[in-house]
């Protein structure tokens, strides 16, 4: 395969599952509450990971590169497995989800996109080695998880 043909696979995959959401997660969930029900496993884990870094972000905990980098690569898979068990009717339920989830798909959208690119910089940073960058990086995504709580999770 030449590298046109790659780029043509990697467009075409990645139009699909652009396309495929949200309704890619419906065939994944036989009931809507099991959808609610991972996509909350999913939100405790990214807490879990991002609490790690944060806790040697302040200090409580001392720096271990590897052990960063570790919590954020897992990050890195963590941040693409919720969304897709946002499924239409899962705004109902034992969930705090808003309906603005549904309703502004393309903010709902920008905001993953961008936990996503600010994750990815985490990961950059841990893999420098160097605490300060992890610092830097650190923050934008806990602004990431905070701005998408206060706009589409109830209080
Ligand atoms: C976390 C966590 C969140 C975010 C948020 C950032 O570690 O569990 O929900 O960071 O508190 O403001």
């Amino acid at each position: 395969m030449n590298r046109f043909s790659f780029l043509g696979i990697s467009v075409a995959a990645a139009l699909v599952a652009a396309f495929a959401w949200p309704l890619a997660g419906h065939a994944q969930f036989a009931k809507v509450e099991d959808a609610i029900k991972y996509r909350k496993a999913v939100m405790t884990l990214q807490s879990a990971h991002l609490g790690r870094v944060f806790a040697v972000v302040k200090g409580s905990v001392p720096y271990d590169a590897a052990q960063v980098q570790a919590n954020a690569d897992l990050l890195g898979t963590l941040v693409t497995l919720a969304w897709p068990a946002f499924v239409a009717g899962s705004d109902k339920g034992d969930t705090r989800a808003l309906p603005a989830i549904w309703s502004e798909p393309d903010k709902f959208k920008a905001a993953i996109a961008q936990l996503q690119e600010r994750v990815g910089a985490l990961q950059a940073a841990a893999r420098s080695g160097d605490l300060d960058q992890v610092k830097a990086a650190a923050g934008p995504v806990g602004q990431s998880c905070k701005g998408c709580h206060d706009n589409f999770r109830r209080d």
